[in-house]
């Protein structure tokens, strides 16, 4: 009897790991992904929009939590099914316009699936969180499967975010039952933000314009790889134009 316990221990263990390992893959492949995007984007438009990256994968606790809380059945059939956020990755851009950029080149991407979008910029949680939050899919390449993995990507300003951990540490601090005058100081200060966010975005707009308009900006040819700005020699331009004719 001691045996077999220990045996079915092992196997659930076993189907625990290869479980969340799949997660785990699911996030590698898409920080990859993500930072081929970002230097592409960095290319075609010359910036970068992407501030910073993080990945998460949630804890067997908090899966099983959610799971309790949603009323799904406790397999892991289920589980893979229904709760679509194990893998998460937080993407911080510097402006609203940035975010939408972004969202729509994941969404052309032919490898990646977007199953849902929440919108929680155009229509902001009561309490005043904004985010855009996508619901991708990826197939994970195992030995001896393909599985097709959820992940949740949220995208999000510098701003939004540093509303959002505030507010996530608060809402913890208080057990979730948060006083409703710093609940209403919140609301503000998500206020404060989507106006700063807004103006931000006017100001980068006029920037823009003027970058455009100033002609002193023309330089040498540049190649970008990896972050890291290469000049093509004179030479070489000439060179393969001649090669090329
Ligand atoms: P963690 O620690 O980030 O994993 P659910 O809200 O989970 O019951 P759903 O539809 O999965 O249902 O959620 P939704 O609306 O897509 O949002 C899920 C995640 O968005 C949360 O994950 C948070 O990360 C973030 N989020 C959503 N609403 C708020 C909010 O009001 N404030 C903050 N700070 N973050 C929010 P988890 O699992 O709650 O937490």
């Amino acid at each position: 009897m001691e045996n077999m316990r220990n045996s079915d221990m092992e196997l659930i263990k076993t189907e625990l790991t290869r479980f969340l390992m799949s997660y785990k893959f699911a996030l590698d492949e898409m920080n990859t992904k993500i930072d081929i995007l970002k230097q592409e984007f960095q290319y075609i438009h010359e910036y970068n929009p992407i501030e910073h990256v993080k990945s998460r994968l949630k804890t067997p606790q908090n899966i099983l939590k959610k799971a309790y809380r949603k009323g799904y059945e406790l397999s892991l059939k289920s589980i893979r099914e229904n709760i679509r956020d194990i893998a998460g990755i937080r993407i911080t851009c510097s402006f609203i316009s940035d975010i939408y950029k972004l969202s729509n080149m994941i969404r052309e991407r032919k490898d990646i699936t977007v199953i849902e979008c929440k919108d929680y910029i155009k229509n902001p949680k009561p309490n005043g969180y904004k985010s855009l939050h996508l619901i991708i899919q990826i197939p994970i390449f195992m030995s001896d499967r393909v599985e097709d993995v959820f992940v949740e990507i949220q995208i999000r300003t510098i701003a939004m975010d540093f509303w959002a951990s505030l507010e996530h540490k608060i809402y913890y601090k208080y057990n979730k039952e948060v006083p409703a005058d710093l609940l209403k100081e919140l609301k503000e200060a998500a206020d404060t933000v989507s106006q700063l966010d807004m103006k931000m975005e006017r100001l980068n707009r006029e920037v823009s314009k003027y970058k455009e308009n100033d002609d002193s900006n023309i330089t040498l040819p540049e190649i970008l790889i990896d972050d890291v700005k290469l000049s093509i020699p004179h030479e070489f331009f000439t060179q393969f134009l001649r090669l090329n004719e």
